[in-house]
């Protein structure tokens, strides 16, 4: 694999998905050729994630990219263009050493982590590969194209409902290819728009493109997204379609209890109230459940729950190595969220990913809530063969940039195997 001699860096404030500053970072390698990535935001952000550089002030209401930019344009450039580079590894170590800080704050994981995917398309191109396919050889994994889970149904931090579980998902598990996965879902968004209407239900939109009607219990939104199955002809269960959960239960922790719609919930009440919501519906992923600062209570929850749904860290673990070895060692979930601007590079990234698969836990890649076009994700996901992405609804550019990408990677890639990654015990 040819060394890569980057001879221009470019860095540009654009906006994201929601409206606010964010970085797009252009790499020009000596070829004259140019590879682009974009850092997309958080809303419901992890303590321990790495840290954004923001500007402050009054401007962008204190979210502008200008520090970024010039953390990219100054000293970065510098860096990247003083030598050549013969890894992506070799590249993002020398970010994180130029940064120097633990979480990435003095140069920005904004800025690091979009200079980074930017750089791995550039390694995979002169590969001639496809950046899913080099991902895969890089990582020594095998290609799957993913379960797709859609987020239907909004609510928590990015939706201004009373709903306060963050993300009601849909996952056509019992389709037989990506193609057909995408269209069950899309079945059932549209299906789900007139189940609300029916009811009179408004079909405004959520941060991730999913509903956000105003209603404020889980089991309500369960039942709507239910009758949406039934409505789309499709089945609820694993021939057809099962349900995913991201409370992101950070935002409804406080003094030790779960409140939510009159409930203060202890950790364990809050587990055996999961535990009746896997009884009535066909939920196969639970994801923050519980807070982050209630680590302690998460082993509980997987003893109980651990074998009948997958338990995904994201606010817990953040895309860490250490964090996620912990919990394997813990036994605090069986499964890890991945999303690359949690820890910044890509390299870590996927470093992440090998600790997981290597003790046994499953994995899943995610968008943010504040999204660009950008679809480094989908090949992430193919590349990793990790089989499960969560990208938002099946609708609104930026969502559907990553699930379109899927579909090119599927036409051109017709004997790439989709679905769960198989061996990991998970429906
Ligand atoms: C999450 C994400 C993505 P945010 O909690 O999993 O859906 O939300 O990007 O706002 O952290
Ligand atoms: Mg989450």
């Amino acid at each position: 694999m040819g060394e890569l001699q980057i001879r221009a860096v470019r860095a540009l404030q654009i906006l994201d998905s929601r409206g606010f500053p964010t970085l797009q970072v252009q790499l020009e390698d000596e070829a004259g050729s140019v590879f682009e990535a974009s850092a997309p935001a958080g809303a419901s952000t992890g303590a321990h994630e790495a840290v954004e550089l923001r500007d402050g002030g009054a401007a962008w209401f204190g979210r502008g990219a200008g520090q970024a930019i010039s953390a990219v344009k100054g000293e970065m450039s510098a860096l990247l263009l003083s030598r050549p580079w013969a890894s992506l590894a070799e590249l993002d170590a020398a970010l994180c050493e130029l940064d120097g800080t633990e979480n990435k704050s003095r140069l920005g994981a904004n800025s690091i982590v979009a200079v980074s995917m930017a750089a791995a398309r550039a390694f995979a191109a002169s590969s001639g590969k496809p950046l899913h396919a080099w991902l895969a050889d890089l990582a020594g994994t095998e290609q799957r194209l993913p379960v797709p889970h859609f987020n239907v149904l909004n609510g928590g931090a990015h939706a201004a409902n009373e709903l306060a579980f963050q993300e009601f998902m849909i996952a056509p598990i019992g389709a037989g290819s990506y193609p057909e996965a995408l269209e069950w879902g899309a079945d059932v968004y549209h299906a789900l728009a007139g189940v609300l209407r029916g009811r009179g239900l408004a079909t405004g939109l959520g941060d991730e493109g999913g509903y956000a009607p105003e209603i404020s219990s889980p089991e309500e939104a369960l039942d709507l997204i239910l009758a949406a199955i039934d409505a789309s002809g499709h089945v609820p269960g694993e021939a057809g379609i099962m349900i995913a959960l991201d409370p992101a239960a950070n935002s409804f922790f406080a003094d030790g209890a779960y409140r939510f719609n009159e409930r203060v919930l202890t950790p364990e009440q809050m587990t055996t109230y999961y535990g009746t919501l896997l009884d009535d519906y066909p939920i196969r992923s639970l994801e923050d459940p519980l807070a982050e600062d209630d680590a302690q209570s998460w082993p509980g929850l997987v003893s109980r729950l651990g074998g009948r749904a997958q338990i995904v860290g994201d606010d817990l673990f953040v895309t860490q190595a250490a964090r996620v070895r912990s919990g394997i060692a813990d036994g605090s979930a069986t499964a890890v969220l991945i999303k690359p601007n949690q820890v910044g590079t890509v390299t870590e990234t996927l470093e992440t990913m090998a600790v997981a698969a290597a003790g046994g836990f499953t994995a899943m890649v995610s968008h943010r809530s504040g999204e660009t076009l950008d679809s480094f994700v989908a090949d992430l996901t193919v590349g990793s063969g990790c089989g499960q992405l969560k990208a938002g609804a099946p609708a609104r550019g930026e969502r559907l940039a990553k699930y379109n990408r899927l579909l090119e990677i599927a036409d051109a890639n017709p004997s790439l195997p989709f679905g769960l990654a198989t061996g990991a015990g998970h429906r």
